[in-house]
């Protein structure tokens, strides 16, 4: 199996993927397509339905879209805690990681997912308030029932989606509750993402249009990441 992303510092979708496979323990390989440069679009467009990332490969099958790959993950190593294993609580999961696929659309856009920044004060508040609101009660609620340190106890893909929006608190000190930092610290402690961010650190690439100025400057266009 193969997971084709792009730069860790930038491509939220791809840390999500990617933390699940690497927190989990499945084997795969690694492909690494930067967002920047001219070769990208066309890269991209030979190896994912989508054009878009992440995408697992597996035999002849391109899996695009991040909650599908995790279903398929989830499929296939069934005795992995990939979902709680309580059918409730993997309810309680997925409703929140399709909330977090769909959502949160003015925080992904005021606030870009960008590791190796620190950017405090950057995004205008009341841009994001209703959305921090609403995070605040799904994690408060999460972390309440489970006790932490992740949405639902252990690690699971639910954290796997929120992890780029924990980032987004730290990057742009975002008001967050303690409960919220707890959860943001949880993300930050994980062995996977360490290993992510390391790495992340490391890249060489600068994505313009995925600066915060340039992504304010196209608030209201786009999807967010
Ligand atoms: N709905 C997709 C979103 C994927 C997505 O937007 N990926 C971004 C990188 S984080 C991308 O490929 N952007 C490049 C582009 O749109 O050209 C998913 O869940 O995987």
């Amino acid at each position: 199996m193969k997971l084709i992303f792009a730069n860790r510092n930038y491509s939220s979708w791809s840390m999500r993927a990617w933390l699940v496979l690497r927190h989990f323990e499945i084997p795969f390989r690694e492909e690494l397509t930067p967002l920047s440069g001219e070769r990208w679009k066309e890269n991209i467009q030979a190896r994912s339905p989508t054009a878009k990332v992440p995408v697992l490969i597996d035999g002849d099958l391109a899996i695009p879209e991040t909650i599908a790959i995790i279903e398929y993950l989830a499929d296939l190593y069934p005795r992995k805690s990939i979902w709680p294993h309580d059918r409730k609580l993997r309810a309680r999961a997925r409703a929140a990681s399709a909330e977090m696929h769909s959502g949160f659309q003015a925080l992904r856009k005021a606030a870009p997912m960008n590791l190796r920044a620190s950017y405090p004060g950057r995004v205008p508040l009341d841009v994001v308030a209703d959305d921090l609101r609403r995070l605040e009660a799904l994690w408060g609620e999460l972390l309440d029932r489970s006790g932490g340190p992740y949405l639902f106890g252990d690690f699971c893909a639910a954290d796997a989606m929120f992890a780029p929006v924990a980032t987004r608190i730290r990057t742009y000190a975002l008001p967050a509750s303690d409960t919220a930092t707890t959860f943001v610290e949880a993300i930050y402690a994980l062995p996977a993402f360490q290993e992510w961010l390391a790495e992340a650190i490391k890249e060489p690439w600068i994505v313009e249009e995925d600066e915060i100025d340039n992504m304010q400057g196209r608030i209201g266009a786009g999807e967010g990441a």
